[in-house]
């Protein structure tokens, strides 16, 4: 039956990590996959989280089968945190939120709805993507083109190439959007550019999928939704995944959303009795634990604040971080200008890094980055920082 099975290549970014763990050297960084660190290395459990769980043990909750679409109250504080708390969209009946197995299960139900509705669309990604976005999207059936994005040139945004790819996509086309922090390049539109893109979604008819995986890694909570409430206050349909595997520290309790704002509430209902006929063909209902400890903390107040408290603190120390590796570049003698690392948002850094340096970074020093050059900077510390930006000054 089997015998006819190939080997699938390795995701390169889960892949970097395997290869991490067997590398017997102690002073190996791994700045590959995307996972905030703290200062100590280590990933964090957050306070807001402990005592949420804490509660939830006490309380010794049923863990019967959830609703197809979640917990209620974790819709409602997922929808709150894109829309903010007075959003009229959510008042008129027109979001709808259904709880999902992290941001890729968001994208994912998100896309076998899609394929339903639009078969014969294209699916549009930036150039570059997370690793993730091709494949996922091919496997719901699609093809996926890539438009402009990232300018090497510049370590920027490439916006006048963008709009124009954007401009000449067929009505209907599905494009997904990274709301913040753009994952691998660290480079997001300005708010000024998000207002002419969202223009041409509007002129050209196209659809926005929006993925937010890092919402409160960029500026904050409330900025990071900008974009979000941006096309919502336009009028245009849309997709939104959320994941709350960073913001949360909550990786492997895969907590994530998926949201559709549509055109009136009677419309809503017939999408999300169409997603739940998706969610349940490929995995009926979701889990508990997560998403009840999510609820939790996005509908107690005093949790609440102190979760916003520590994402405030994980963002500080991702900017702090960026500064420190500059400078450090620097002062290890880097003639090349990094200041671009300081501008760029979130967990991840496109250094400019050639694959051939990469490799070197990564035989010669244990420092392992992804082939592209990018780097997570959340997974610097102040213990490594200096080692890091020491080897990289030996490969450049
Ligand atoms: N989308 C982007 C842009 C990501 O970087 C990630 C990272 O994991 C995801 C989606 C998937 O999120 P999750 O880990 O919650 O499935
Ligand atoms: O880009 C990253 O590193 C994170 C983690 O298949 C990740 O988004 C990477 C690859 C993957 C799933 C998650």
């Amino acid at each position: 039956l089997f015998a006819s099975v190939e080997l699938a290549p390795r995701d390169p970014i889960l892949g970097l990590t395997e290869q991490y763990v067997a590398d017997k050297r102690g002073n190996k960084v791994n700045l590959g996959v995307g996972v905030y660190c703290d200062d100590q290395g280590r990933i964090p459990l957050l306070e807001a989280v402990r005592r949420a769980e804490i509660k939830r043990v006490e309380a010794a909750a049923a863990r019967g089968y959830l609703p197809i679409d979640g917990i209620a109250g974790y819709n409602k504080g997922a929808q709150t945190l894109l829309l903010g708390p007075d959003s009229t969209l959510a008042a008129e009946g027109r979001v709808l939120t259904a709880q999902a197995l992290g941001g890729t299960g968001a994208l994912k139900i998100g896309a076998d709805f899609l394929k339903q509705l639009l078969p014969d669309s294209k699916v549009a990604i930036s150039n570059p993507s997370w690793e993730n976005h091709r494949a996922l999207f091919e496997r719901a059936g699609f093809e996926v083109v890539a438009y402009t994005y990232y300018d090497a040139a510049t370590h920027g945004l490439d916006f006048d190439g963008m709009l124009a790819y954007l401009r000449g996509l067929p009505a209907r086309t599905i494009v997904v959007l990274h709301a913040c922090c753009h994952n691998p390049t660290g480079v997001d539109p300005s708010f000024e550019q998000w207002q002419q893109i969202a223009q041409v979604f509007q002129e050209k008819q196209l659809v926005p999928f929006m993925d937010i995986a890092y919402q409160g890694f960029g500026a904050g909570l409330e900025e990071d939704a900008a974009v979000v409430r941006l096309f919502a206050g336009l009028g245009l349909d849309m997709l939104i995944s959320s994941s709350f595997s960073k913001s949360f520290s909550l990786y492997g309790e895969r907590v994530g959303a998926l949201t559709m704002i549509s055109g009136d509430r009677d419309e809503s209902a017939r999408v999300l009795s169409q997603l739940k006929r998706v969610i349940r063909t490929n995995y009926s209902n979701p889990p508990t634990h997560g998403g009840s400890v999510v609820s939790m903390v996005l509908n107690t107040p005093e949790l609440y604040q102190l979760w916003t408290q520590e994402l405030a603190g994980m963002r500080d120390r991702i900017r702090s971080m960026r500064d420190q590796l500059v400078d450090k570049l620097k002062a290890h003698g880097v003639k090349q200008d990094f200041e671009f690392v300081r501008k760029q948002r979130g967990m991840f850094s496109y250094s400019g890094l050639t694959s051939a340096q990469v490799d070197r970074l990564r035989e010669e020093h244990g420092v392992y980055a992804i082939a592209s050059g990018r780097i997570c900077v959340a997974a610097l510390n102040s213990r490594n920082v200096d080692y890091v930006a020491e080897a990289i000054s030996k490969v450049l």
